[in-house]
């Protein structure tokens, strides 16, 4: 990061809406509370053709991962395998004759598809809920992801292509959208916008990254919505749960208007609730859509149970 002249974030949302004490004193998934039993019921009508997409990216892909700049992608190393029983004998023995392949895999748990915690970020050391940010210190006791792992994510999603929407095949670096073009979007794609949607934006900004490897990360400043009281007025009175995104972190990465960086990420999840969900694979499930018309389905993510987690990696899954 550079020095900069941008206002301090607290400054600039002092007056933002915000969710604290809605579902009580000890909440941990937020939003995530709009999501219940009917609206799961609800969802699961959305089912018809049976078209299962997985929006994971691939871990490891040959072509590389794309991460936040300061973070690594995941590591994964072959601990056994057959040659530890053909060459040199130092795979375990076992009665029988058992032999098999281990591996472990050393990844940030933002490095590749994740949930945030809503303990992720924070600004005047407190964080969702009024939590203390103290309370992050040697990983997170309030607002980890592990209580929204517990819960699970289902609902009814809504893929709005901004990308196809644009008429381009990605969207530009620091390009910018609003909740009036999201609204706009889903008009063009005649997909009504409903209260408690999971909202699944895709840009296909990372094909830059596939086209240009590191030098995607000179003057990083990835596309997407970009803060507006009135933006973030609408996904409070919208009551969305889940903003999933095929970005690195879900919204411009520098706010154009005064420089300061992730505004959304404090505006919608540190003060709402709001859980976001990044780096997922949009390009099979909005092809299909594109083809059939249809840009609302059936949304499930489990994030992993990691005890104190700021993250996990997530595998969610679309369901037409
Ligand atoms: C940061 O919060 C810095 O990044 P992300 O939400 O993408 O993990």
């Amino acid at each position: 990061p550079e020095e900069s002249t941008a206002p301090a974030v607290g400054e600039v949302l002092k007056d933002a809406p915000s969710n604290w004490g809605k579902w009580g004193d000890d909440d941990e998934v937020g939003a995530l509370n709009y999501l219940g039993p009917e609206q799961v019921v609800a969802a699961a009508g959305l089912i018809s053709a049976g078209k299962v997409f997985t929006i994971q990216r691939l871990i490891g892909d040959p072509k590389g991962d794309p991460v936040w700049p300061g973070r690594s992608p995941a590591e994964r190393t072959q601990i056994l395998d057959e040659g530890d029983w053909d060459e040199g004998g130092k795979g375990p023995s076992f009665p029988g004759g058992l032999h098999y392949a281990d591996d472990k895999i050393n990844a940030f748990l933002q490095g590749s598809t994740q949930y945030d915690a809503l303990g992720h970020v924070w600004y005047d050391g407190l964080l969702w809920n009024g939590y203390d940010a103290r309370t992050t210190i040697g990983g997170l006791d309030k607002a980890s992801v592990q209580p929204i792992a517990e819960k699970g994510v289902v609902g009814r999603a809504v893929l709005l292509d901004m990308a196809r929407f644009r008429g381009k095949p990605y969207l530009d670096s620091a390009e910018t959208f609003t909740h009036t073009d999201l609204e706009e979007c889903a008009r063009s794609q005649g997909v009504e916008l409903r209260k408690r949607d999971i909202l699944v934006i895709r840009t296909n900004y990372l094909q830059r990254f596939f086209e240009l490897g590191d030098a995607f990360y000179e003057g990083f400043c990835e596309p997407g919505l970009v803060y507006s009281p009135e933006l973030v007025q609408w996904f409070a009175d919208m009551e969305i749960p889940n903003l999933v995104t095929d970005t690195i972190a879900n919204e411009v990465t520098f706010d154009p208007n005064n420089g300061v960086a992730l505004m959304l990420h404090n505006a919608l999840m540190r003060n709402l609730g709001v859980t976001l969900t990044e780096i997922v694979d949009l390009e099979e499930l909005a092809a299909d859509c594109a083809e059939d018309s249809r840009y609302e389905f059936f949304y499930a993510a489990a994030p992993l149970k990691v005890a104190k987690g700021s993250g996990s990696p997530v595998n969610p899954i679309a369901i037409k």
